[in-house]
């Protein structure tokens, strides 16, 4: 047997069948960092790269056991967390991250999908914002996210910022609005830890058609990059290169939305 220190992260997300998004995309996002990946189902959806036809939520229980057993087990070195489908499984995500003390948990507030459905109701975003935010060491909302958790309405660079600040003040201890849904040739993702602002910058990539699951997989790269002992300016930097490279390497799998290639810089 070998044995090596193969850093491993936790995916806490939704099952995406198509594997354009969720945690399919999560465990691609790991694997091609070189991190193991561990995942724990919160809700199985049936889609495909057109849209999404349903939904059913994990009792969050079961939730919590998932996340119990792979944490008895296997030292985690970050957390990422998507799709939660239901303010009862934000609860027990929240408890079981608390109550295992688990590091470096990147949340991705997942309200909406990229095809128009809705992934978390009102309360679901009132209890992630009361007791998931704070367990945060970063929340990765777009511009959307942003506005619904902040309040804020964004239309410019400075009310992104203000949005960062007051959802920064929600209590985790960094924030970066991606800037994927914003206007303009570059992409702008800003970082706010509570002192200073930061901005990571790349050009933005053509995408006749639309693509899927760049926001999973930003966070997964960011919690990836953590596991294998980057800061988070340097995590975020990163992730935002992967994707951008996912995104100019992305493939018409199906009939929608095109699929990111998770595997880009290894795959000739
Ligand atoms: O992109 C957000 C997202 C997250 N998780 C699952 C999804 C989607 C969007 O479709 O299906 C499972």
């Amino acid at each position: 047997m070998r044995t090596g220190n193969v850093p491993a992260a936790l995916t806490i997300a939704g099952s995406d069948p198509s594997g354009g998004a969720g945690l399919q995309a999560d465990l691609e996002t790991f694997a091609a960092h070189g991190v193991h990946g561990c995942s724990a189902v919160t809700a199985v959806t049936s889609q495909n790269t057109v849209g999404i036809t349903g939904s059913v939520v994990l009792g969050a229980d079961l939730v919590g056991a998932q996340i119990e057993a792979i944490a008895a087990d296997i030292p985690i070195r970050a957390v990422k967390t998507g799709m939660l489908g239901a303010a009862a499984v934000v609860e027990a995500v929240a408890a079981a991250i608390g109550q295992l003390d688990l590091p470096q948990v990147v949340v991705d507030p997942v309200m909406v999908s990229s095809s128009g459905t809705r992934l978390l109701d009102a309360d679901g975003v009132q209890m992630l914002r009361a007791e998931l935010l704070p367990r945060a060491l970063v929340v990765t909302p777009n511009v959307p996210e942003a506005e619904v958790l902040s309040g804020v309405a964004i239309s410019s660079p400075r009310d992104a910022q203000e949005a960062a600040r007051r959802i920064q003040g929600l209590g985790c201890s960094a924030v970066i609005v991606t800037g994927g849904h914003a206007p303009g040739d570059e992409v702008v993702d800003l970082l706010f830890d509570g002192r200073t602002f930061h901005q990571c910058r790349t050009l933005r990539m053509a995408a006749p058609g639309g693509v899927h699951g760049t926001g999973c997989t930003f966070a997964a790269a960011v919690a990836a990059n953590l596991a294998l002992g980057c800061p988070l300016l340097d995590a975020a930097a990163r992730a935002q290169a992967y994707v951008a490279g996912a995104i100019a390497h992305a493939r018409a799998i199906g009939r929608g939305a095109a699929l990111l290639d998770h595997f880009w810089r290894t795959s000739g």
